[in-house]
């Protein structure tokens, strides 16, 4: 096959399972793509930038089910939240594909029978530990639960013995050319830590994979034998040649395949590092030139996951900030290989001292000194002097950096580099005051250097910005009347003295809010569910509605927690015994008020301690602007009697 041009680049994020809705841990893997591309663009590449959904599997499967839909509908639902987000964060793909697409279904099917006349897809029979959640089997070695079941290493649920009949790929053949391929290629997987972990696993030995199942319906079925589906994962691997015309537009493919970088969570890096290189030596494909594995954003310390229910909603973001604090700070918080901790504090605490403190205050202060000094037009400026020198030269040596830095995937460096120099223009303006000479006439060229060189590194910033913030960046641009848009001019042509003298600038708005903390905080908790209504409705089955037991109780006692304003303890009798509970009511209810009455109570709830209290169970309440109303029985009801 032809080699892809070295003009071409092509980058991919995982495609996402549709059974969860898109959070802030998807946003980030699509933001760095974002990024990395739109900085490839301005260098001048052809690109491509492939992401989609990953839409059959048994996860697909069972979330549908317990919605009561099909599979496909539940996918055509989570597929718009997910171009939503997209949108929403200013992403700037190529291609969404969709696995569920038939292109891709029979690019797939096309290769599985490549590979099974070749010999490397045979059928046998497996049996062992499968987790359904992450649905595959448990490599061999991890042990048994004293219970007598194995657990999940990577989700931590417990797995069960699957037996059937189904194709194997020969993954044992390719053990050695796998290493012989990490040893040629050590950048195969970044960061070098992940190239180790996947080094060392390899050499433990490779088994022949089960790649299919006949226990699972929502799949594309094997050609040939349609009582067995192929594995998902086998499935959402080859997104990455369908998504760019496998099989459909081969000009398309030949001119892109292999692809620059996978970009994923570390999560997924053993499906990228093995199994897909090895699934593409055997069908002779040219390999991708990189994997690399970011790290997790977590939530009070544990990975953000739908399965454990600590999942954040980029929107609580966007609604107020827009797409480009977002972006900012996920990308800067943390270098790319490692995990952080996200708050809503820490965004805040960035936002306000990074942009709208440093950077905010750069552009509204340089460009409202050249409107009311000096008409809204720098005419002329005098020779440059060593100081104005300095950060025309600091911008240089910037220039270089930031490349090299965005080049190398080190974004949270760049945009650290880019803010050291933002510093020194804020510096560079507090040495000079302009301020001082506005008023005398003699020093109007003078006043023109100065505020020539604060627009002018405004300038470069705006554009090594881009990539990050690319909606702020153009507002910069605008502001300062350039004509081209920041995607017309090169990081070649980029330079200093291309601000010109004469440009008309424009009044700025401001470009980032400032937001209180305590406001945000407040705000977040009291947001009404986004719209889309299929993103946020979580439906629970019959079976699990039943579960919970709701009883109605009758308050025997009720007395406020000492130390606290919200605090009451109740004792409760629900019919079969007296419980204790502890509700945080007191601010509209009095102790008194509460004797007596009769409430909804859930009974199993697992027993929590409150302020060293353990409260067995909960009452309900309406909460409206964090004051709860409690419904009371209108009729007597008996006690204890159950309410469904
Ligand atoms: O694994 N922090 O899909 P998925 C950072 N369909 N990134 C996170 C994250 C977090 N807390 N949570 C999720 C699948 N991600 C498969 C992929 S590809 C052929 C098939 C990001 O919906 C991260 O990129 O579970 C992770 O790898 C991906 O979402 C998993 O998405």
């Amino acid at each position: 096959m032809a080699k892809r041009s070295e003009k071409a680049f092509y980058i991919t994020t995982p495609i996402y399972y549709v059974n969860d809705v898109p959070h802030i841990g998807h946003a980030y893997t699509t933001i760095i793509a974002d990024v990395i591309n739109r900085f490839k663009k301005l260098s001048g590449t052809e690109t491509f930038f492939l992401t989609g959904t990953d839409e059959h599997g048994q996860k697909v499967e069972k979330s549908a089910a317990e919605r009561g839909l099909k599979p496909i509908e539940l996918a055509d639902q989570v597929v718009g939240g997910f171009k939503d987000l997209w949108k929403a964060l200013n992403i700037s793909y190529d291609f969404f594909i969709r696995t569920t697409e038939p292109f891709h279904e029979k690019g797939v099917q096309k290769i599985f029978q490549r590979l099974k006349e070749k010999g490397d897809i045979y059928k046998g029979s497996y049996k062992g530990w499968y987790c359904v959640s992450d649905e595959y089997f448990l490599p061999e070695d991890v042990p048994l639960e004293e219970a007598g079941y194995k657990i999940c290493p990577d989700c931590g649920k417990q797995a069960r013995i699957v037996s059937e009949e189904c194709y194997f790929f020969k993954l044992s053949a390719y053990q050695k050319p796998l290493l012989d391929f990490y040893a040629q290629n050590p950048k195969f997987v970044r960061p070098p830590s992940r190239m180790n972990e996947v080094v060392s696993f390899v050499n433990q030995g490779l088994k022949d994979l089960s790649i299919t199942r006949t226990s699972v319906e929502w799949g594309i079925p094997v050609p040939g034998d349609p009582g067995h589906t192929i594995y998902v994962w086998f499935d959402a691997l080859h997104n990455y040649l369908t998504g760019i015309g496998y099989d459909w537009n081969m000009e398309l493919f030949k001119k892109f395949w292999p692809a620059t970088v996978h970009l994923i969570g570390k999560d997924i890096l053993r499906f990228h590092a093995i199994f897909w290189p090895a699934f593409l030596m055997a069908a002779g494909f040219p390999l991708p030139q990189t994997v690399f594995g970011h790290g997790w954003w977590l939530k009070d310390k544990t990975k953000m996951s739908k399965s454990k229910g600590n999942v954040l909603d980029p929107y609580i973001i966007l609604n107020t900030f827009g797409s480009d604090p977002l972006r900012y700070f996920l990308l800067r918080e943390i270098p790319i290989g490692l995990d952080g901790n996200f708050s809503h504090e820490g965004f805040l605490h960035r936002v306000n001292s990074d942009l709208a403190n440093d950077l905010g205050n750069l552009v509204q202060r340089t460009l409202t000194m050249i409107q009311n000094f000096l008409n809204g037009k720098i005419e002329e400026a005098d020779k440059e002097k060593e100081g104005d020198k300095k950060l025309r030269l600091e911008f240089e040596a910037l220039k270089e950096k930031t490349i090299k830095f965005y080049e190398d995937y080190a974004l949270n460096r760049a945009l650290e580099e880019i803010w050291s120099y933002i510093n020194s223009v804020n510096k560079y303006l507090a040495v000079n005051e302009p301020w001082k000479l506005s008023k005398d006439e003699s020093k109007r060229k003078r006043l023109g250097r100065i505020l020539y060189q604060a627009a002018a590194a405004l300038r470069t910033i705006a554009y090594l910005l881009f990539p990050v913030m690319p909606e702020s960046s153009d507002k910069i641009w605008s502001f300062l009347g350039e004509r081209k848009t920041i995607e017309e001019e090169s990081f070649a042509e980029l330079k200093f003295e291309n601000f010109k003298l004469g440009q008309k600038i424009k009044k700025p708005d401001p470009l980032f809010p400032r937001i209180a903390l305590k406001a945000f905080l407040k705000e977040e908790e009291t947001r009404p569910a986004p719209s889309r209504k299929e993103e946020k409705m979580e439906y629970i089955t019959f079976d699990e509605f039943n579960k919970m037991d709701f009883r109605v109780g009758e308050v025997l006692k009720a007395e406020k927690v000492e130390g606290t304003t919200k605090l009451i303890k109740l004792e409760v009798d629900i019919g079969t015994e007296k419980r204790t509970m502890v509700a945080g009511v007191a601010d509209v209810y009095s102790p008194e008020e509460l004797e007596g009455k009769k409430l909804i109570v859930i009974v199993n709830l697992k027993p929590a301690v409150i302020r060293g209290i353990e409260s067995q169970g909960m009452l309900l309440a309406a909460e409206v602007d964090d004051k709860a109303t409690i419904p009371f029985f209108d009729k007597d009801v008996p006690t204890g009697a159950k309410i469904k």
